[in-house]
C-alpha cells in the first residue's frame, strides 16, 4: 500500500526509529508466535482477509500486527484506551505500511473516531480488547454480512459480548481469547502482577516494602498483583464480594476487609475487578493523607474520579501520571495514570513473553473464524483445549523445558475405574 494514499491518523512520524527498535527487541521474547508464523506462512492463511484491530497499540501488538501482515492479512488498527499508546510504535507501524488511528492521550470523541476509521476498512475479522470494537460494529448502520467473526482479548470485554449474546444482540461469532488457559492464567496473572507494580512504582518511586497494599478483587489479576505486593514486602489487604476468592485470599495468607475498613488503614490501593465504583466517596473520606490510587481492570470506573474531583478543593499533577487531589477535609490522594489501566498508561503493558501466548491465542482464534467462516453462529465461543495446549507445549519449548508423556498403562488408570484399593 502506498504510504500516501494510506489512511492513517499517529501523533508524530518522527517517532518510527523508536517505535521499530522496540518492536524488534519485543519481537525477540515472543518466540512463540514467531514459530507459528513460520509455520503457517507457506500457506498465507489470511491471504486477502481484512481484519479491523482495536488493541493497546503497543510493541507486543506492534509484533502481532506484523506477524498478521505477513500471514496475508489487510489491516487497519486503533487503540483500545485512550492513554495506552506508544506513539513511537504507532509512527513505526504507519511507516511499515500499516493503517494506525491512535495515539496517547485522546479524547472520548477522538477515540471513537479512530474506531470509526479502523472500521471502514469493512473487516471479515475484528480483534477486540474491551469490546468497544465490537459494540460500535453492531451499532453502525454498515452490513455485517463480510464480517467471519471476532475475538475478544480480556476479561470485561468477554463478559460484554455474553451478554449481548443472552440479549439476542450478538450477529456474529466471537472467540473468547481471554478464556483461554494459556492466556488468563498467564497474562491476567503474571502479566498484570508485574506490569502494574511496575506502573506504580514508575509513577510514584515508592517503596511498596511496610505498606499496606489493598487489592481489590482476587480473580486472575488481583491474584497476580497481590502475589507480587507481597513479594515487595507489602501488607496485602484484599477486598471481594464473592466468598469464593475472599476464601482463598485469606488462605493464601492475606488479610480480608470490607473496603470501609480497608480505606482507613490501606496506603496504596489497586482495583482490579472489572466492576465501578469500587472506591467511592465514603472511602475516600476515610483516607490516610498521602493514599495512593491506582487501577488495574480494564475501565477507568473502578475509582469514582467524579467523586474524587467533587470532594477535592482543588487538583494538581504531580507528575506525567499522578494526580494530586486535596480534599476538602485537608488530606491530600493521589490518583494515578487518571484511573485507567495503570500498566499500560504508566509502564510498557506487560511483558513480551506473556502477550506471547495472548497473541498466538488472538492469531490461532482469527484462522479458525477464517477456516469455518459462515458455519459458525452468533455466539461466543470458548478456545478449544487442543489450542491450549500446542501453545503451552511451544511455550515450554521455547524454554527449554521438557515434561513426560503417559505410559499406556497410566492412561488406562486415568479412565479406567477398575483399579481401587
Ligand atoms: P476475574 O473475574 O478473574 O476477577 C474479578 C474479581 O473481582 C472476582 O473475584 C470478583 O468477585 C471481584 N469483584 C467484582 N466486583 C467486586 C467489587 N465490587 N469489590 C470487590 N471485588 C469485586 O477477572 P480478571 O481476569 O481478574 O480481570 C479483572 C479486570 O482486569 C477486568 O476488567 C479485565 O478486563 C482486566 N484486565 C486487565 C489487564 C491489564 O493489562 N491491566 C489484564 C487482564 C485483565
Ligand atoms: N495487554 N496488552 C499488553 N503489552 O500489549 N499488556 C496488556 C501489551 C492486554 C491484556 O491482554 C489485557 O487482557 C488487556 O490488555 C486489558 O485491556
Amino acid at each position: 500500500m502506498s504510504q500516501r494514499r494510506m489512511k492513517y491518523r499517529i501523533k508524530d512520524h518522527n517517532l518510527a526509529e523508536d517505535g521499530k527498535r522496540k518492536i524488534d527487541w519485543a519481537q525477540v521474547h515472543m518466540p512463540v508466535l514467531f514459530n507459528l508464523k513460520e509455520k503457517l506462512k507457506a500457506e498465507s492463511p489470511l491471504k486477502g482477509v481484512k481484519i479491523a484491530g482495536c488493541l493497546h497499540v503497543t510493541k507486543e501488538t506492534g509484533v502481532l500486527i506484523r506477524t498478521l501482515r505477513d500471514l496475508g492479512a489487510d489491516l487497519s488498527w486503533c487503540g483500545c484506551n485512550p492513554l495506552s499508546t506508544q506513539d513511537d510504535v504507532a509512527a513505526a507501524l504507519v511507516d511499515e505500511g500499516i493503517s494506525i488511528f491512535a495515539s496517547r492521550g485522546v479524547s472520548n470523541d477522538q477515540y471513537y473516531n479512530d474506531i470509526h476509521s479502523t472500521m471502514s476498512i469493512k473487516p471479515n475479522v475484528t480483534i477486540d480488547d474491551g469490546a468497544d470494537l465490537t459494540v460500535e460494529m453492531h451499532n453502525s448502520s454498515g452490513n455485517l454480512s463480510d464480517v467471519y467473526g471476532g475475538t475478544e482479548e480480556t476479561t470485561t470485554g468477554v463478559i460484554r459480548l455474553r451478554a449481548m449474546e443472552k440479549n439476542g444482540k450478538l450477529k456474529y461469532p466471537i472467540m473468547a481469547v481471554n478464556d483461554a488457559e494459556t492466556k488468563h492464567d498467564f497474562d491476567n496473572i503474571y502479566g498484570t502482577g508485574q506490569s502494574a507494580l511496575d506502573g506504580i512504582i514508575r509513577a510514584t518511586n515508592i517503596l511498596i516494602s511496610g505498606k499496606n497494599v489493598v487489592v481489590s478483587g482476587y480473580g486472575h489479576v488481583g491474584k497476580g498483583i497481590a502475589r507480587r505486593a507481597a513479594g515487595l514486602g507489602g501488607n496485602v489487604i484484599v477486598t471481594e464480594v464473592d466468598p469464593i476468592a475472599a476464601l482463598k485470599a485469606k488462605l493464601d495468607g492475606y488479610s480480608v476487609l470490607p473496603m470501609a475498613s480497608a480505606a482507613v488503614t490501606g496506603d496504596l490501593f489497586i482495583t482490579t475487578t472489572g466492576c465501578k465504583e469500587v472506591i467511592r466517596e465514603e472511602h475516600f473520606l476515610q483516607m490516610k493523607e498521602g493514599s495512593i490510587l491506582a487501577n488495574a481492570g480494564h475501565f477507568n470506573v473502578e475509582i469514582s474520579i467524579k467523586e474524587l474531583e467533587s470532594n477535592s478543593k482543588s487538583v494538581k499533577k504531580i507528575n506525567e501520571n499522578t494526580t494530586e487531589y486535596k480534599l476538602r477535609k485537608g488530606n491530600k490522594l493521589y490518583l494515578i495514570g487518571e484511573g485507567r489501566l495503570v500498566n499500560l498508561v504508566a509502564a510498557e503493558g506487560h511483558p513480551s513473553e506473556v502477550m506471547d501466548m495472548s497473541f498466538a491465542n488472538q492469531l490461532l482464534a482469527s484462522i479458525k473464524l477464517i477456516r469455518s467462516k459462515g458455519s459458525l453462529s452468533p455466539q461466543v465461543y470458548q478456545i478449544e483445549r487442543s489450542q491450549d495446549q500446542e501453545i503451552a507445549r511451544a511455550k515450554l519449548e521455547s524454554m527449554d523445558v521438557s515434561i513426560d508423556t503417559l505410559t499406556e498403562e497410566q492412561k488406562t488408570y486415568l479412565t479406567g475405574f477398575s483399579e481401587g484399593t
